[in-house]
């Protein structure tokens, strides 16, 4: 049907000696058959068009040869040929094989045209794209520049059975104030082997992680697990996230796979004693205070670290005098390190230890003090 503009410039066409009315076309590029489209997902319809079809064009889902939704009612056409409208599927929407997308002018409805074949909705996805542990707490040494390097997994869980992933691209976004990434490796028994290439970059000046994989097509993997691992440190102390930024999965037929993602969160603290940054106060820290013990600011070895001289640099045994009651002891450190230190330290012991139960090597740092160490025990539970 025409409206009577173009039925008159038709008209006009064919006593011109035209053979065919030269009305306006539109036709539908995508979806176009073969595609799979998960509900809850969000796609771009995409149409070309020629001449003139008006200012909007109706877009309808049809299921079979049924209208199923009107997507459109009146999207803008687009500009210089081509036009495109941002779906998300309902995630409710049926799933079903034999979907297919009309595109017509809401001024002409003869300038119509239908996916060439029909497209797949699938369940929505639930899969995952997030990290392992999703929650870390990292201690770092205050005297230190930097934590001791941790690990943290990048997972994908929730893949639906039978899918094939044949690419993965990710990126990473971290506070570089509070950490800095050290290494990316995919580990033996990686969720996404065998690989066929990958590639990864770190930005630590705008903390960036970006990784990309390929894998061979060859089999299918597990319905979940760990993808690649990133080597981290602590630079500050605060709490922070790691965030993956539209993580992107492709099947065996390049088609995207929708996903959600999940963040990690990193907490960077520090135990007072806890001199080698373990998260413990144990007999390694005691091996350090005994190195320290009568030091004073001045001294070699006070404020750097000095090679080979275990122990060095000697102000972090300066956790005395201090306040409060542990773990959160707030220290005042005078320039040396004696009884006070010692009573610190034994409270961050004991806060550890739940209980006394200090052994006879333990019980020695105390003797050789020259101190009576049931003075500082908090009472055993
Ligand atoms: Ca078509
Ligand atoms: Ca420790
Ligand atoms: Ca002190």
């Amino acid at each position: 049907m025409y409206d009577n503009r173009t039925l008159v410039k038709n008209i006009f066409t064919w006593l011109a000696g035209g053979t065919e009315p030269a009305g306006a076309t539109i036709t539908v590029t995508s979806p176009n058959g073969g595609e799979d489209w998960a509900a809850g997902s969000t796609h771009n319809v995409t149409w070309n068009y020629t001449g003139d079809p008006g200012a909007q064009v109706k877009i309808e889902l049809l299921k079979g040869d049924a209208v199923d939704t009107v997507i459109s009612s009146g999207a803008p056409v687009g500009t210089e040929g081509a036009g495109s409208y941002s779906w998300t599927i309902p995630k409710n929407q049926a799933p079903g094989g034999d979907y297919t997308v009309r595109v017509t002018s809401t001024s002409d409805s003869s300038c119509t045209d239908t996916s060439d074949g029909s497209f797949s909705i699938t369940a929505p996805s639930n899969t995952v794209v997030g990290f392992d542990p999703s929650e870390t707490t990292v201690y770092k040494n205050p005297i230190e520049d930097y934590s001791p390097e941790f690990v943290i997994s990048v997972t994908i869980n929730g893949l639906a059975g039978g899918q094939k992933i044949l690419s993965f691209h990710d990126m990473i976004k971290f506070d570089p104030a509070l950490l800095e990434a050290v290494k990316v490796e995919i580990p033996t028994g990686s969720l996404l082997e065998p690989v066929l290439f990958w590639d990864h970059q770190i930005d630590n000046q705008h903390g960036v992680i970006e990784f990309a994989l390929a894998r061979e097509n060859v089999n299918y993997p597990g319905s979940g697990g760990l993808v690649y691992n990133i080597t981290l440190r602590a630079r500050g102390e605060g709490t922070t996230a790691l965030n993956h930024l539209s993580p992107e999965l492709r099947n065996d037929r390049n088609l995207p796979v929708q996903v959600g993602t999940s963040s990690c969160t990193v907490n960077v603290t520090s135990l007072v004693g806890d001199f080698n940054a373990d998260g413990n106060i144990d007999s390694a820290d005691k091996e350090v205070f005994s190195l320290s013990w009568k030091h004073k600011a001045g001294d070699t070895g006070w404020d750097e670290k000095v090679p080979g001289v275990p122990g060095t640099p000697y102000r972090q045994a300066d956790i005395g005098p201090a306040a409060g009651a542990p773990p959160g002891l707030v220290v005042q450190p005078d320039g040396m390190v004696d009884f006070e230190d010692l009573s610190v330290f034994a409270l961050m012991w004991n806060w550890n230890k739940g209980h006394i139960n200090l052994d006879k090597n333990q019980l020695k740092l105390f003797e050789a003090a020259g101190l009576d160490h049931k003075r500082f025990l908090i009472p055993g539970k």
